[in-house]
């Protein structure tokens, strides 16, 4: 993976405007105003020219902003669980509610068929979709922040102080122990991606999906199919893993191996812990994350799905399409932008349950049994292994009951290289081909 962080040199001489940092200090996107506020990026001429016909449609769309109102949504900022540095559960925000809580209200179908009549009207050729853990929580792996089942109402098993700690490089530096038992959980191999993937998926076969960006590490978007040069891992994956201080790469499967049986990966040039390649609060986002600024002024429809918002620089992504870009919210609750009362003009939001709300747009769109056919076939595809190869010997690891810095086996050659295609992730494809999976930035 390109990472601008795979070494303290790069890191050092990277011109600040190439380097972003994941922040847990998550901005109240709810005040930034979006670009179509003031004199635009973009300019507004062009703007003008380019959206004319865009705009003709979104005068016919509604705007389903009732739905911040029925779920007591305003300007109150949000309590972000990401600042609350206690060792109790977080608080609801409020805009969290329980899963099942009868308060969640979907809105009309409104909004979702006047984005649906776009796409099918052929308006929306270039769609970003922007994605958190909620795609995933269908296919089992609990999110963040959901009340009860996320993983920060359910933080005792890992002994931290504060739930962020989970994901903080310091924190990490000095007790690896709760990231790699929570890694154990999220390891790619144990879920299978779900119908909402597949409908991205099937955004891409159409032709239609521009990139996705994504908050998840647990690989799903791969799995079904993706193809690398439409996917952008915002907050990185398993499928590479280097030490946390030197970034010297270690093969993925051999750290795999090591922390699903509780051992700790130990970096062959420095001894240091060897970590996933997940972006941990403090570090570098990837170099491809920089496709954005390509993107989304590219952009003519942003599906948002199943995500808070809550984490920097990812949530205020959505604040950088073209104003007259229709932006579809599809999530439990408002998040965001989505929060302000009235909704911007094109915005639209479908509130409730994803896979639900998924399945009614593509009925719409008139892509379901398409998807479920996708599905069908990618699914006889084999399951990851676990461990798919024997023991190495040459890739230290240290017990875990061992202090940190001390390892009794012995260092082998720096720089070992990580295997090409390690983490099992291989997927078919259909029209795509992996061949610029190295994503340059120039796209
Ligand atoms: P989050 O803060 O937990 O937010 C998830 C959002 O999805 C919330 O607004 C939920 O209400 C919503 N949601 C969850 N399930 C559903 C559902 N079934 N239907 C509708 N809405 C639903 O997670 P974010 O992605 O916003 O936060 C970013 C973090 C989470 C990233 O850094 C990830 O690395 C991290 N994370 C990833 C995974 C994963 O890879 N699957 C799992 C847990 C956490």
């Amino acid at each position: 993976m390109n990472r601008s962080r795979s070494s303290w040199d790069k890191k050092t001489s990277q011109a600040s405007v190439t380097r972003i940092t994941r922040s847990s200090q998550a901005r109240h996107t709810n005040h930034i105003e979006p670009p179509d506020s003031g004199p635009s990026l973009y300019g507004k001429q062009r703007r003008k020219q380019t959206d004319s016909a865009l705009a003709q449609n979104l005068s016919q769309m509604s705007v389903s902003g009732q739905d911040a109102l029925f779920t007591g949504k305003g300007k109150v900022p949000k309590a972000s669980s990401d600042s609350v540095p206690a060792p109790q559960p977080s608080a609801p925000r409020s805009d969290q509610t329980a899963p099942s809580s009868p308060a969640v209200k979907s809105s009309s179908q409104g909004g979702l068929a006047s984005v649906a009549r776009l796409v099918k009207l052929g308006r929306c050729k270039n769609v970003v979709v922007v994605a958190g853990a909620g795609i995933s929580t269908a296919s089992g792996i609990p999110d963040f922040r959901t009340p009860g089942t996320g993983l920060y109402a359910n933080l005792e098993k890992y002994n931290i102080p504060y739930p962020e700690a989970i994901f903080n490089i310091d924190y990490f530096s000095n007790d690896p122990q709760p990231f790699f038992s929570l890694a154990k959980a999220l390891y790619p191999g144990s879920h299978r991606p779900n119908y909402i993937h597949y409908f991205i998926r099937m955004l891409h076969h159409k032709g239609l999906l521009l990139r996705l960006y994504t908050q998840n590490i647990d690989g799903l978007e791969k799995l079904c199919g993706i193809p690398d040069e439409k996917l952008v891992e915002a907050h990185g994956s398993f499928a590479t893993a280097s030490c946390h201080l030197c970034y010297t790469p270690y093969p993925a499967e051999e750290a795999k191996r090591a922390i699903m049986n509780d051992n700790v990966p130990i970096c062959t040039f420095c001894a240091a812990t060897v970590k996933p390649d997940v972006v941990f609060f403090g570090e570098d986002l990837p170099q491809k994350y920089f496709l954005h600024t390509k993107d989304f002024p590219k952009a003519d429809l942003l599906i948002i799905m199943g995500t808070s918002l809550q984490i920097e620089p990812f949530a205020s992504l959505v604040n950088t399409v073209r104003s007259t870009v229709p932006r579809l919210l599809l999530n439990r609750h408002a998040v965001g932008p989505f929060e302000k009362v009235p909704l911007r003009r094109g915005d639209h939001m479908e509130l409730g349950n994803l896979e639900d709300t998924v399945r009614k747009f593509a009925e719409m769109l008139g892509w379901n049994n398409e998807i479920e056919e996708l599905m069908r076939n990618q699914e006889t595809l084999t399951i990851p292994a676990l461990v798919s190869s024997p023991p190495s010997q040459t890739c230290p690891i240290r017990a875990t009951a061992e202090p940190q810095g001390r390892t009794e086996t012995s260092r082998s050659i720096p720089g070992a290289q990580r295997p090409a295609g390690s983490g099992g992730e291989e997927t078919d494809s259909e029209t795509d081909s992996k061949s610029s999976a190295s994503s340059t930035l120039s796209n």
